[in-house]
């Protein structure tokens, strides 16, 4: 079965999915692993992998071992259009339509499409919106784009329409990683009612009651990173096991 396919049962079956986000540049591939098939044990639906800047260079070893250590869907979220792989179930084929930055629009896209075709990799053509989350992030300066107004979701509505209407499988609402406040409520609700096609939610979700907010206004699945890196071992699984029955529960 294809992954996409697997992303819809889990929205039908659940309501709305769990997925961590691995940051290979942050951990080693051992620790990638064993944090990965903690995760699976304690109920999350899959994994994005990837990195904004990849500086260490263990892409394909981590995602081998994250690979090897977990049956749940592992996804490439790609920083750029060198990170792609064999070892993954799928690839989050990111157009930042939030923004105008033609090299994020199609540029990037282009230079790693024969390479994905070559490697028989399934591509997941994403619509990606960045949304205003407080101080710059990461991905707005290194992404050279404007977020969306955090208060105007008619024009978060009109993108995630106009990238469902470009043949797109998914809408990504991102505040980016380590976001200073997470994507707004009304706007996940507006969008996900707007669309037909699953809305994920992520960038500075901190804790379980807002990711069960955020199930509850209709994203199909949201994401955690960097709350789940901050905090020790075992605080980190009980932590990813609280993500997990909150987004389950709405
Ligand atoms: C970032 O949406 C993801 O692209 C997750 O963000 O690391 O802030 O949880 P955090």
């Amino acid at each position: 079965m294809k992954t996409y396919q697997k992303l819809l049962n889990i929205k039908k079956a659940k309501g709305c999915g769990f997925l961590v986000l691995l940051d290979p540049d942050r951990n080693s591939p051992k620790a990638l692993a064993d944090f990965a098939r903690g995760c699976e044990k304690v109920g999350v639906d899959g994994f994005l992998f990837g990195s904004s800047i990849m500086v260490a260079n263990h892409f394909e070893s981590s995602l081998l071992a994250v690979k090897k250590a977990v049956k749940k869907p592992v996804i490439i979220f790609p920083g750029s259009s060198s990170m792609v792989s064999s070892h993954a179930d799928a690839i989050l084929f990111l157009s930042m339509i939030s923004g105008r930055n033609p090299n994020l629009l199609i540029g990037e896209h282009v230079k790693a499409a024969p390479a994905i075709k070559m490697i028989g990799l399934e591509v997941i053509p994403t619509a990606y919106m960045l949304i205003e989350s407080g101080a710059l992030t990461s991905v707005s300066y290194i992404s050279d784009t404007f977020p969306i107004p955090r208060h105007k979701s008619d024009i978060a509505c009109a993108h995630a329409l106009a990238g469902q209407y470009l043949g797109m499988k998914l809408v990504y609402l991102e505040a980016g990683s380590g976001a200073e406040k997470p994507v707004p409520l009304e706007m996940v609700q507006k969008v996900s009612r707007y669309v037909d096609i699953p809305v994920i939610v992520g960038g500075g979700i901190k804790n379980t009651t807002y990711a069960k907010k955020l199930a509850t206004a209709g994203a199909s699945f949201v994401v955690v990173g960097n709350f789940l890196e901050l905090t020790t071992k075992k605080q980190t699984l009980d932590n990813v096991k609280g993500f997990a029955r909150a987004v389950h529960s709405k």
